[in-house]
């Protein structure tokens, strides 16, 4: 882990914390974080761009494809979500997918160039008894060549351990938004209780995927916040999503303020300089977002995104556009 010494590209009012930049922290400050988020839209890039330049190869971008293997119907009530079976939405719900069914969109997302496969199923928690199918999931998609990712909700440790032992890579579990606005947003578990199933994760030895949502109708002190929760967890997560609100019909969040472009753009490259070792996804919300925009959060230091025609539930850019982006950037998905 390096850490350089830029003084001599410094603005005059660049913070004192600049000298440090790239080195791997997890006492972050609000106040730190807070003084990120206001920097002038160019030092907080070039910072950001400096970061993940000393970690990563500036033009490669990691491709996950999502699947949601078991849709809807979830007993939870988080307000942005079209599977939370508290809301009136179009989505129609179904129970979990056969294995081969799975592993053929798995072949599929292999073949168009994705090097990791997520599973999502809308649970508050998986049985025993469904994690027999999604570990022989696992199995498959491993056989295949490919990293592979599932969210579940909250797990108990054997069902962490069972995971691990089918050769799970990551595991999706989000804090979502800062502590003070969790409570407007989900009612039915606590921040403490995702605190928990992050720990017994990581416990068992599986990488954690974890971020949040923005243009929720939060604040900028609940970026900053949310941000804080991420990088003072006791290792960073290994990646970490950065989901903008997809606004769905019939969930409480339909009709919240959109969020100012370069806000979103701000909150990737704060979690670049505060993660540094971190894959920074630029998740859900690209289907609503120009390719100018993209490139920004790309130049911000986010070095990952969904790669397919569909997150879960809601649209996401079709290939064809995405690697037209990217062959316009000179960038290219990094390989398996
Ligand atoms: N049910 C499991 C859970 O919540 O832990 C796993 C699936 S859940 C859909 C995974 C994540 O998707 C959520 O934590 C949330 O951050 C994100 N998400 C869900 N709906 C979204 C939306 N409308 N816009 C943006 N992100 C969303
Ligand atoms: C994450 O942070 N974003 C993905 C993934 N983890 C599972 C999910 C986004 C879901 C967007 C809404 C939908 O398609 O249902
Ligand atoms: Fe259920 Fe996950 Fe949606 Fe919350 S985010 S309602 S837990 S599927």
């Amino acid at each position: 882990m390096s850490v350089v010494s830029i003084d001599s590209f410094a603005a005059p009012h660049a913070p004192s914390g600049f000298r440090d930049l790239g080195a791997l922290r997890h006492d972050w400050t609000r106040e730190e974080i807070r003084a990120l988020f206001a920097l002038p839209f160019p030092e907080l890039i070039f910072q950001a761009q400096t970061v993940h330049r000393i970690n990563f190869d500036p033009l490669q971008v990691q491709i996950s494809t999502l699947l949601s293997i078991k849709t809807g119907g979830c007993p939870e009530d988080c307000a942005y979500c079209p599977q939370s079976s508290a809301y009136e939405t179009k989505l129609k719900a179904s129970k979990l997918m056969d294995v081969d069914a799975v592993l053929a969109e798995a072949a599929a997302a292999r073949a168009a160039g994705a090097s990791r496969f997520c599973m999502g199923a809308a649970w508050r928690s998986p049985k025993d008894h469904d994690l027999d199918a999604v570990c022989a999931m696992v199995e498959g998609v491993k056989a295949m060549g490919m990293e592979s990712c599932v969210t579940l909700g909250m797990l108990t440790p054997p069902q962490a351990g069972r995971l691990k032992d089918a050769g799970l890579d990551y595991y999706n579990h989000n804090l979502d938004t800062s502590p003070e606005f969790y409570g407007e947003i989900i009612t039915t578990r606590t921040y403490q209780d995702r605190l928990d199933t992050l720990e017994t994760v990581r416990d068992a030895g599986i990488n954690v995927c974890c971020g949040g949502i923005v243009g929720m109708g939060e604040g900028l002190e609940d970026r900053v916040g949310m941000v804080h929760a991420l990088a003072t967890l006791p290792s960073h997560p290994e990646s970490v999503p950065i989901n903008q609100l997809v606004q769905v019909e019939g969930t409480p969040l339909a009709g919240s303020d959109t969020l100012d472009p370069l806000d979103f753009v701000r909150t990737i490259a704060v979690a670049r300089i505060t993660m540094p070792e971190s894959m920074v996804r630029l998740s859900a919300g690209r289907e609503n977002m120009s390719d100018e925009t993209q490139a920004l959060c790309l130049l911000a230091g986010a070095n990952s995104i969904f790669y397919g025609p569909k997150l879960l539930t809601t649209p996401n850019p079709a290939q064809d556009r995405d690697m037209r982006l990217l062959e316009r950037l000179g960038m290219s998905p990094m390989a398996l």
